[in-house]
């Protein structure tokens, strides 16, 4: 048992997604996540409770009629006994009744499609490999990473993907659903945020050799604290004072990313107050000790292979950027944050 203990606390810590957002269905933060919690404790409670009684009958009949000593005689036939045939018919009628009639329910409710409501907000998530677009169709903005989102409000969103299969989950709030490739469809999926905070999002489906550092944030905040981030991602981006620090952003970041009203390129992650996002590229966290938005943005920009294998960004490198240029649009996009 002694022996045992490390390994336990190790599942433990495990089981228990030991992140620092919570990444657990079973800890539910929203009404979506709730609903789907609530259908798994009914069918596992369901299930075990079947488990139990089946297995406690089954251990009874072997110990009361067993063979006993020296007992020779063959046990008296049965073949066939209504009243018993009618229970283990009804029973589990019953039991799938009771499953069946609210995860139809909740699975329809679930499904619902709240794109013509005037009071949701629509979200348009398109997956990359390995990162996360979301476009505001309403307000004419497009992030990416850090999806923000008013409390008390439904979120529709619409998604499909640019290369290959993903899926978009948010496992505390709710989800998860595909988004497609290919295929010119789009799925869709409602989610609600009743408290303020960050909830971790992953891509759920294999994509590729990053496809567990496919990593987002969903930031939810008050109505207000969103419309003044609605209006700080509008306003025109102040570029680079420094004139040679402008070219090298402007010729080696902007012809993939965007940058405020700069919509040139969009083919990469929309870059607009990078500074005051939690991490960079997803998943390198910029209040970790010892490092810094600057610190991450260097990182990543240095060696991207190495921080997120397989993903389609050149390296500082390949892009031609000198230490110098590295360091001040490093400095540039730190200091580039939005007030909300
Ligand atoms: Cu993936």
């Amino acid at each position: 048992m002694k022996r045992l203990l490390p390994l336990m606390a190790g599942v433990v810590l495990l089981l228990s997604a030991c992140g620092r957002e919570d990444l657990s269905t079973l800890n539910p933060q929203g009404p979506v996540a709730q609903k789907q919690f609530d259908l798994m404790t009914l069918s596992i409670s369901i299930m075990a409770l079947v488990v139990i009684i089946v297995f406690a009958i089954c251990i009874y009949v072997l110990i009361r009629f067993r063979r006993r000593k020296g007992d020779k005689s063959v046990p008296k036939q049965v073949e066939g006994n209504h009243t018993l045939e009618i229970i283990w018919t009804v029973i589990p009628i019953i039991l799938l009744l009771i499953l069946g009639v609210p995860t139809i329910n909740t699975v329809f409710g679930l499904a619902k499609d709240y794109s013509k409501d005037p009071n949701a907000v629509q979200v348009t998530v398109t997956s990359h490999q390995y990162w996360w677009e979301f476009e505001y169709p309403e307000y004419g903005i497009k992030t990416a990473q850090e999806l923000v989102v008013p409390t008390g409000k439904k979120i529709q969103f619409t998604l499909a993907s640019a290369d290959v299969t993903h899926a978009f989950w948010i496992p505390s709030i709710g989800g998860k659903i595909d988004t497609n490739a290919g295929t010119g469809t789009t799925n869709k999926l409602f989610l609600e945020f009743p408290k303020e905070g960050v909830f971790k999002g992953k891509c759920a489906e294999l994509c590729g050799p990053s496809h567990s550092l496919m990593d987002f944030k969903a930031k939810a905040v008050s109505q207000a604290s969103f419309d003044r981030w609605v209006a700080a991602m509008k306003a025109p981006a102040v570029l680079p004072e420094d004139s040679k620090i402008k070219d090298a952003l402007e010729n080696k970041c902007l012809s993939c990313h965007a940058i405020g009203e700069n919509n040139a390129g969009s083919s990469a992650p929309n870059l607009t107050g990078i500074g005051s996002r939690q991490t960079i590229g997803g998943i390198l966290y910029n209040d970790e000790p010892g490092k810094s938005v600057e610190s991450n943005i260097k990182e990543w920009v240095t060696d991207t292979q190495k921080v997120k294998p397989g993903n389609m960004m050149p390296n500082a490198g390949e892009l031609g950027l000198t230490q110098e240029e590295l360091d001040g649009i490093a400095k540039y996009l730190a200091d580039y944050k939005l007030d909300y």
